[in-house]
């Protein structure tokens, strides 16, 4: 499955799911079947597989063939018929190709995916999470005629008390000469329900990449709440000779987000967080989670009380973000990077592959009512003179692709950290009672002081990491350190005190899931673990289940 909704009803395009070959590269006596998305790592015998493993299918195809594959882990290189047609870099964001004239008939897609630290590698590195290896996401594969839509942003606003749309059109010409061509755009609520509907207009299209502009009043529209998730399907047209020659939809809510003093506003009420960070990991599928089971892990954070999850440290599976603009949970999503020093941000690789990583998450999640805010570089140098220059170069990256949310990171780098005049929201990272034996209020309240001594004062401050380690199905009367029992003492005073803190706007604890770790990094995460979960790789609940449910529903 794509997407929560189908993304065309012109154009003809298909899931590349099911049964494919795969075999490591050297080795192709190893081949067997796979299905696909998965992660290698769940293939009996590739537990540990690191190096590139070769994937192929053969499928039906004619026309310009356009490929969207919307994760490879991490580095991948793509043939069609033995030649290369393209590659990327980074599991967490999707890419694409165009293959041109295609002569109708058997083709054969090869995917090459490297899941090692190869030293081009600056984002994937050994760290507190498993860099999965594979075809993770779902492959598309579709076909386009000379001029197709490429994407269609929608940037709500509401201007006289009327809900308005700033809509963006990036449609493509393949073709080496100027095109005219009409179009659409419908706005459809429910079950295919007209709010809206354009007038057909004539656009001329230059070869290449081409954006088309229009703000339209809508009167109709009616708000995106979190308790009433109001969705809208957007579906742009092509036209030309009266026909219909291309499609898109894509989904989209009429909220706004604000940052007002130290509040953050979304539609008028201020957020109170009450969240989970969520690796992207489980036991059975390891990064390639099915969908069901990324409800399944919604609906346990709805029955603990949550309305917030943070993709940390990386952009999710865009069908995780449909599930929460249905659900109406509010997302933290985040650029790729996790707790990198000065060093690797000095990688030569590193300031691109970032900031191709923002790029291309903004670029196919902007449309997601439920994120309210994009985070970066997620503890990495910011006391640093070089740190604070990346990071402004990040943030002014995003403010350029994306003025409607506020902008954040998550710093352990208390009481030095430098960068804190750049974000709109102030989050730390806080361990009080796990890594170091200090009352919670008392942490906070000196955390929080030193934030008002500097460029962060006055805006709105977010605890983003808070936790303790406990082992699964480890119980002691005398409650020690990785004990559930244990585990929910420190929550419990973790999360009184973060909840009880009336400057802040809430919490997300680390973490919802126990999560894989490579072997590298064993030191602190007994069985090759972060075992701060609250349910296990499994899903199965901890003690700590009905505490955080006890505090974040009240009852
Ligand atoms: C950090 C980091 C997380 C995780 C956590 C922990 O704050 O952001 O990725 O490593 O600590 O478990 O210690």
């Amino acid at each position: 499955m794509e997407r929560l909704f189908k993304t065309h009803r012109v154009r003809e395009s298909s899931v590349l799911e099911g049964i494919w070959r795969f075999y490591p590269e050297g080795r192709p006596d190893e081949c067997r079947q796979v299905l696909i998305p998965s992660c290698v790592e769940t293939y009996p015998g590739y537990e540990n597989y690191r190096g590139i493993g070769v994937f192929e299918k053969e499928l039906f195809a004619k026309g310009n063939v356009r490929l969207c594959l919307k994760g490879v882990s991490h580095t991948a290189e793509v043939f069609w018929d033995g030649e290369k047609i393209g590659g990327h870099y980074n599991a967490y964001t999707p890419f694409e190709m165009v293959v041109k004239d295609v002569k109708a008939g058997k083709h054969l897609l090869c995917v090459k995916a490297d899941n090692s630290c190869h030293p081009d590698s600056a984002l994937h590195v050994i760290n507190d999470y498993y860099n999965y290896g594979g075809i993770t996401r779902p492959v598309i594969v579709e076909e386009v005629g000379e001029v197709w839509i490429r994407q269609i942003h929608v940037r709500p606003y509401k201007k006289d008390d009327i809900w308005h749309g700033e809509f963006s059109v990036r449609i493509e010409n393949l073709a080496d000469d100027k095109r005219q061509v009409g179009i659409t755009l419908d706005l459809e609520s429910g079950s295919s329900l007209q709010a809206f509907s354009m007038e057909k207009e004539t656009i001329t299209l230059q070869p290449g990449l081409n954006l088309w502009k229009k703000e339209i009043a809508l009167p109709a529209a009616e708000s995106y709440e979190l308790d009433a998730p109001k969705l809208y399907q957007v579906w742009g047209r092509l036209w030309e000779e009266g026909e219909v020659v291309d499609d898109l939809i894509d989904r989209m809510g009429f909220r706004e987000i604000k940052v007002q003093g130290n509040r953050v506003y979304f539609n008028d009420k201020p957020v109170r967080i009450k969240g989970f960070n969520r690796h992207e990991d489980h036991a059975l599928f390891g990064c390639a989670i099915p969908v069901e089971g990324m409800d399944y892990d919604l609906r346990l954070m709805e029955e603990m009380g949550a309305n917030a999850v943070r993709t940390c440290h990386y952009p999710n599976d865009e069908r995780f973000l449909d599930l929460c603009d249905e659900k109406g949970i509010l997302v933290w999503e985040e650029g790729h990077a996790r707790g990198l020093d000065e060093k690797q941000m000095r990688h030569p690789n590193f300031r691109k592959q970032s900031l191709d990583c923002l790029q291309e998450m903004v670029e196919n999640h902007y449309n997601h009512p439920s994120i309210f805010t994009w985070g970066i570089l997620n503890e990495c140098a910011s006391e640093t003179e070089y740190g604070r220059e990346v990071y402004g170069e990040q943030y002014a990256l995003l403010r350029k692709l994306d003025k409607s949310r506020p902008l954040t990171s998550a710093t352990c780098r208390h009481f030095s950290d430098i960068c804190l005049d750049l974000p709109d929201i102030v989050s730390v990272n806080i361990y009080p009672g796990w890594y170091f034996d200090e009352d919670v209020k008392g942490y906070l309240e000196k955390i929080y002081g030193w934030v008002q001594e500097t460029e962060g004062k006055g805006k709105p401050f977010l605890v983003s990491e808070i936790g303790a380690g406990g082992i699964s199905g480890y119980h002691a009367p005398h409650r020690p350190k990785w004990s559930e029992e244990r585990q929910c003492d420190i929550l419990k005073e973790q999360l009184l005190g973060v909840l009880g803190f009336e400057a802040g706007s809430g919490v997300f604890i680390w973490q919802f899931c126990d999560g894989r770790v490579p072997d590298e990094n064993f030191g602190g995460r007994p069985c090759c673990q972060n075992n701060k979960g609250i349910v296990d790789g499994y899903r199965r609940r901890k003690l700590a289940f009905e505490t955080v449910k006890e505090i974040f529903t009240g009852k």
